[in-house]
């Protein structure tokens, strides 16, 4: 009996006649060597294609912002929880400029980030608080975990610039994505 003959169902179709672009993808993975990994954001600068964004919360807690950096793609509404008993501002400078006023608990208040680049986001009842909106052109990102290991997982094949963002600060990296399995790159 020859191989063709064994495999049945769909997967034995899908090999026969080949499925194209779906079938092909590799992970990125790698560490990251920083102080705290897990604020740091690791991402494919340009993949062709278009991709849209969702609706993305970001927290004010003990006068904190939670998460610290918070990877969007482009098009994504951030809401800005406030679940301090107190008044708290958010106000953005940076790639994109805007002011949501002051509010208090319970209360949510948005805005919709539609240009790439990272935007500082801050309050001015408290200078003290400070967090990052990273907008990003694709959904090929990842926060590293603890030990500073990240994985974005399925990206098309490709050669690719990818990049660490950590403090505001990036750098860069070369990368080429196999068509199976995984490319590394250390940080
Ligand atoms: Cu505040």
């Amino acid at each position: 009996m020859s191989k063709i003959h064994i495999m049945q169902g769909a997967t034995g179709l899908l090999l026969l006649l080949g499925c194209g672009p779906c079938l092909r993808a590799g992970d990125i993975v790698g560490t990251i060597g920083v102080a705290k990994p897990q604020e740091a954001i690791v991402y494919v600068e340009t993949v062709p294609g278009v991709f849209n964004g969702g609706p993305v919360k970001m927290d004010q807690l003990n006068k904190v912002f939670t998460p610290y950096v918070l990877p969007v793609v482009k098009g994504s509404t951030v809401e800005f929880h406030n679940s301090d008993s107190l008044q708290h501002n958010v106000f953005g400078v940076g790639s994109e400029e805007f002011n949501l006023g002051n509010w208090t608990k319970g209360i949510v208040r948005q805005h919709t980030f539609n240009k790439a680049g990272d935007v500082v986001i801050l309050c001015n009842v408290h200078p003290e608080m400070e967090a990052h909106i990273l907008v990003l052109t694709n959904p090929y990102f990842a926060r590293p975990e603890e030990n500073g290991k990240f994985r974005i997982a399925n990206v098309p094949p490709g050669q690719y610039v990818i990049r660490a963002w950590y403090r505001g600060k990036t750098k860069k990296q070369n990368v080429n994505v196999p068509d199976h399995g995984s490319a590394s790159v250390g940080f």
